[in-house]
């Protein structure tokens, strides 16, 4: 504690410590010993054992878990040489220089960004992703990249999982050296919901860089090149990876009646993105709305258009998907993002096991050991089961896709947004409404946050059977979402064609629209000064130093660091529970083995759970390391 007085000390760490520091310093032995961490630890399992995890709504209390097998790795083996050490190699032109010239197809494999974020409402814990890093970066060092980062893995790691995505960052890079790690970033928008001041989006890419994220793929909402352009610039000038741009793709290039989203709409962006400096071009298909016919068109058009690597994205909802990597494979795209079996189809990525078996034998081959890959497979079918609560209910492909529009990504969270409002019976109305705001809306490119404003407003109406021609006709008295509001006044950017303007009198009322970056209206941070009293306020009472990185959560996402460091003050490090324990407690005589810190581990046994006092109040024994302890807790049933 005396150790822990010193390094959180504000004149020790500012560097201003001189050799009387310590002689001068009596508060460094203000020794109050906090809860150890075994306490803390033990305190959150009774809570859940008795009042559950709050964020856990249905729970089968027979429910059986199986273990998942960890892929064979030689642990005393060096990592083999992978896509991170030729960009260190190379640079980031010359890598991509290398990447065009490459004949073979290449996968980035999304299984711990995208994938859970579309199948399981980006619950995956960093626990189940660190089990594996070591042994799939052994094991498969041809992997492209890994996307890891970024997206709503950020705010819903601290919000649900009460986790740090920047320890989650640091901890897999530990175990990952090789292999390119990438990052979703919603360019002016970060990894938020809205804009925010210009110099924290720069610190933020920066910060990400020194922490281990190698590839940005940076698009914005609207496809709006001007609310891109700062963070490719940003990625340019103050990291050393890669600007992976996005072109944001909706509709349907080959629909002769399309007028809006054509062939030469995207080409024309591709294009004004490689002048901005992409060092590669991503076609984000965050529907999964790519026909495969499409997919040749638009790749072999891109070739013609960019010098630049293509990179393809899609969801698999239609359950099409595989045809359109096939057709854009053949068209000579360079990468494709793919998830390991186990977590991949349906509203997530097209599974990864499969597509490398399409490509057995073919020209454009990329060899890989397919029973290694299909452990990894069924390890995360396995893990899969312990989020059985997050699960969209998506049972097969649907062709409904193309009418809604509904992003993968989005899919799993409007289902339990919706049923939170009572809404669950009304699942298809909300869907249809969907599309109906969307056409109301001027026909929008629907991707994080314009398809949360499209979804809110959709909930909206359906809760209060709304429809188009009554927002037309008595929008003045109607109060509508906020995301909404702020969405017409341009606070999430200008979108092509510009926003229906009588709608936009309606939704405004008195309020003003603008029309340029909303950044611009936003103040910069003073991250010097503002650090400080942010440092001083958080590290008091906390068990770890608080970092820059911290501060830039915070930045991002006030209340959610907030209510997750007081967590973390109540509860220690809940990181490091296995997922079945952090989820749903454990079972009478059920053993846990906790690692406290590497090498440190406390064995946890529930003995019993006593029946609640005339306060409510139960008493849960449990053994740790052979001796009993209990807690009290109070029952809120
Ligand atoms: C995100 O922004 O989180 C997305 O996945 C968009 O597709
Ligand atoms: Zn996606």
């Amino acid at each position: 504690h005396f150790l822990h007085n010193v390094i959180t000390n504000e004149t020790f760490r500012d560097g201003k410590a001189t050799v009387n520091f310590i002689a001068n310093t009596p508060s460094l032995f203000d020794i109050k010993l906090p809860q150890d961490r075994t306490s803390k630890i033990v305190n959150y399992l009774g809570e859940v054992i008795v009042n559950g995890n709050p964020d856990v709504k249905t729970f089968d209390k027979n429910k059986i878990f199986r273990t998942p097998k960890i892929p064979k790795f030689d642990v005393d083996s060096k990592y083999p040489k992978g896509t991170k050490d030729l960009l260190t190699e190379l640079g980031p032109e010359k890598f991509c220089a290398w990447l065009k010239d490459e004949k073979k197809i290449h996968y980035t494999d999304t299984t711990i960004r995208d994938a859970h974020q579309s199948l399981l409402a980006t619950r995956m814990r960093t626990y189940d992703m660190l089990e594996v890093a070591e042994s799939f970066a052994k094991n498969h060092p041809n992997t492209f990249s890994i996307e890891m980062w970024g997206g709503a893995t950020f705010d819903v790691c601290m919000r649900f999982l009460n986790e740090s995505p920047w320890t989650r960052l640091r901890e897999l890079r530990k175990l990952m050296p090789n292999i390119l790690f990438q990052m979703l970033i919603r360019g002016s928008n970060g990894v938020g919901y809205k804009a925010y001041p210009d110099n924290l989006i720069e610190k933020f890419i920066e910060t990400s860089w020194e922490n281990g994220i190698d590839i940005f793929r940076i698009f914005d909402s609207l496809n709006w090149v001007k609310a891109m352009e700062p963070s490719i610039n940003y990625v340019r000038n103050k990291t050393g990876g890669i600007a992976e741009v996005a072109i944001s793709y909706t509709g349907d290039i080959l629909d002769p009646k399309e007028t809006k989203y054509t062939l030469k709409y995207y080409t024309q962006l591709a294009k004004d993105l490689e002048n901005a400096g992409a060092h590669m071009i991503a076609i984000k298909d965050m529907a999964g709305l790519l026909k495969p016919y499409a997919a040749s068109e638009l790749v072999l058009a891109l070739k013609d258009t960019v010098k630049i690597p293509l990179h393809l994205h899609t969801h698999d909802t239609s359950s099409i998907q595989s045809a359109t990597y096939l057709k854009a494979i053949e068209a000579g795209v360079d990468v494709v993002d793919v998830a390991l079996g186990g977590l991949s189809g349906l509203t997530s990525q097209p599974n990864f096991n499969s597509i490398v078996e399409m490509m057995r034998n073919q020209p454009r081959e990329n060899k890989f050991d397919i029973n290694k890959l299909n452990e990894f497979s069924n390890y995360w079918e396995d893990v899969r089961e312990k989020y059985y609560p997050f699960e969209s209910g998506l049972k097969a492909g649907t062709a409904e896709v193309y009418q809604h529009e509904i992003p993968g990504g989005q899919y799993s969270n409007l289902r339990p947004q919706a049923e939170a409002l009572g809404l669950g019976d009304r699942f298809d109305e909300v869907k249809k409404m969907y599309a109906l705001v969307n056409k109301m809306f001027g026909n929008l490119v629907k991707v994080t946050p314009s398809s949360k404003v499209v979804g809110d407003m959709a909930i909206f109406m359906v809760t209060n059977n709304l429809y188009p021609d009554d927002v037309m006709k008595r929008g003045e008295d109607i109060s509508f979402p906020e995301s909404v509001i702020n969405f017409f006044k341009g606070d999430l950017g200008q979108p092509m064609g510009g926003f229906p303007k009588e709608l936009q009198k309606i939704i405004l009322k008195n309020n003003e629209a603008y029309t340029d970056r909303p950044n611009a209206h936003l103040e910069p941070i003073d991250f010097d000064s503002e650090f400080k009293v942010f440092s001083k306020k958080f590290q008091q009472g906390f068990t770890r130093p608080i970092e820059f990185e911290d501060f830039l959560s915070y930045s991002l996402y006030p209340r959610v660091f907030e209510d997750a460091h007081e967590k973390y003050k109540q509860y220690g490090n809940l990181a490091i529970l296995a997922s079945e324990n952090f989820f749903y407690g454990m079972k009478l005589q059920e053993e846990a083995i906790i690692e406290l810190e590497p090498g440190k581990s406390i064995i946890v046994k529930l003995l019993s759970i006593g029946i609640p006092n005339e306060d409510g109040v139960r008493i849960v024994f449990f053994s740790v390391n052979g001796e009993n302890r209990f807690v009290e807790i109070k029952d809120k049933s």
